[in-house]
């Protein structure tokens, strides 16, 4: 069998176990991001071939405190389908899971198409409303080690997703005070700014990323614009909140 569609059945097949699994890169040395990007394409299609809608982007890797957290220094994107949906102030099950992190995002809802080289005008001018949000992330390698081959492959670590009130994308959201709690207690602080100076250089990136690609952002897409702080695990049990100044708050509570 092709070997990148075999990295994409056994990374399929991890995410829907829930079990983890070897590191690709460390035993493939040749494998290069672009041959990443078609083992992500491959294992979402198995996705959307089981039913499963695509409903957008992610963009990830965009601040120095997730670079830093995971050692990987480049700017990455995955894809979103509908099963990672988590509804706003509901219950998770952990049983999907094999190690999750939480992390406090920003989601775009576009109502045009927009792929290439943009300016963040034009990127803008595709925006419908901005809302904050928190995305679930779960490496489904060993010990959520991976090297951005690794990453990449495995959908960026894409897991879940959960969207706040929808609001005007006029607001100035360029540096946006954002909290996490969890079970009430302030656990990570920080800005909007800290995803590439403004969330919005995120959404140009994904533009053109995605047109790299061969793809584009369609209208109707969500694009999560990356998390604004490190990652702190997900327990059993726990309450997650996480507040974006002017924009609002959005919560999920993780199953005991
Ligand atoms: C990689 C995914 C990073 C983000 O928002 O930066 C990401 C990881 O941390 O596992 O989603
Ligand atoms: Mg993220």
């Amino acid at each position: 069998m092709d070997r990148l569609l075999r990295y994409a059945e056994t990374l399929d097949t991890a995410a829907r176990e829930a079990k983890a699994t070897a590191q690709v890169k460390p035993q493939d040395h040749a494998f290069t991001v672009a041959e990443a990007y078609q083992v992500q394409k491959l294992s979402v299609d198995r996705r959307l071939s089981r039913g499963e809608k695509r409903i957008g982007v992610k963009m990830g890797l965009t601040s120095r405190a997730k670079m830093q957290q995971v050692g990987v220094e480049e700017v990455a994107w995955g894809r979103l389908t509908d099963a990672m949906l988590v509804e706003e102030g509901s219950a998770l099950s952990r049983k999907r899971f094999v190690h999750p992190r939480v992390e406090p995002e920003i989601a775009f809802l576009m109502k045009a198409p927009l792929a290439g080289d943009v300016t963040p005008a034009a990127a803008m001018a595709a925006v419908e409303a901005i809302a904050p949000a928190m995305e679930i992330i779960d490496s489904r390698y060993e010990n959520f080690k991976f090297t951005l081959e690794d990453v990449i492959a495995d959908n960026t670590s894409s897991s879940g997703l959960v969207i706040g009130s929808w609001g005007d994308p006029r607001i100035d959201f360029s540096n946006l005070g954002v909290i996490l709690e969890i079970d009430g207690k302030v656990v990570e602080v920080g800005s909007s700014a800290a995803i590439l100076g403004n969330p919005v250089r995120s959404l140009v990136a994904a533009a053109r990323l995605v047109a790299e690609a061969g793809e584009r952002i369609e209208a109707g897409d969500l694009v999560m614009a990356g998390g604004i702080t490190a990652a702190p695990n997900l327990a059993p049990g726990q309450t997650v909140r996480s507040t974006v100044q002017n924009l609002g708050a959005v919560m999920f509570q993780a199953e005991a």
